[in-house]
């Protein structure tokens, strides 16, 4: 027997909200990502980026979504961006469809490959196994975009945290510039 309901929600295109929300709203200071970025958050209650839900069981049957916000600005010379992760079940993939702003998607492997993808309305990054994914806001305007992936796929946030991703995208004179992570 079918284990769930069919459900619909309606999802605005360009600010990443659900009508009606699905799910309690995930939100992430520059506290929150202490450690994340190089430098110490200046001002650490400050929004950085909010994920909208719809939860489903964490199972490989499943298919999970939700849209990210992630707000304008920098700590240091880095551009907001979110924690970044594997999946916990590395093998997991995973969809991005970009709505509105202008963003990077900084993808790694464990090895040490790395990619730099651009998020922009209208734009399906595919995310495979295997490469840790990290969003970037290099615009003036929020980045938003909606994500989906495998049910069970689970987050790794730790190997991030202690290793980094193999470059950071930070703010240039002339735009964002992409350099080696020093720490990496
Ligand atoms: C989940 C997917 C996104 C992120 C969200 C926040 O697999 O990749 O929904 O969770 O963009 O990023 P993070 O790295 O804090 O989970
Ligand atoms: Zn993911």
């Amino acid at each position: 027997d079918p284990k769930l309901d069919p459900f619909t929600t309606l999802l605005d295109l360009k600010l990443g909200t659900f009508d009606p929300e699905r799910g309690p709203v995930q939100v992430r200071t520059q506290e929150d990502l202490r450690g994340f970025f190089q430098a110490d958050p200046p001002r650490p209650d400050e929004l950085v980026y909010r994920v909208m839900p719809v939860p489903v069981p964490t199972e490989n049957s499943e298919i999970q979504c939700s849209t990210t916000v992630l707000e304008p600005g920098t700590v240091g010379d880095e551009y907001y961006m979110t924690k970044g992760h594997f999946h916990a079940v590395r093998d997991r993939s995973e969809i991005y469809i970009g709505l509105a702003g202008e963003g990077c998607l900084v993808l790694a492997t464990e090895d040490g490959r790395h990619r730099v993808e651009p998020i922009r309305e209208g734009m399906v990054n595919y995310v495979p196994g295997g490469w840790a994914h990290r969003s970037v806001n290099v615009g003036d305007e929020p980045l938003v975009f909606f994500a989906a992936y495998v049910g069970d796929a689970g987050h790794d946030y730790a190997t991030i945290e202690r290793d980094g991703f193999p470059v950071l995208v930070c703010r240039g004179d002339d735009g964002p510039v992409v350099t080696d992570n020093p720490h990496y």
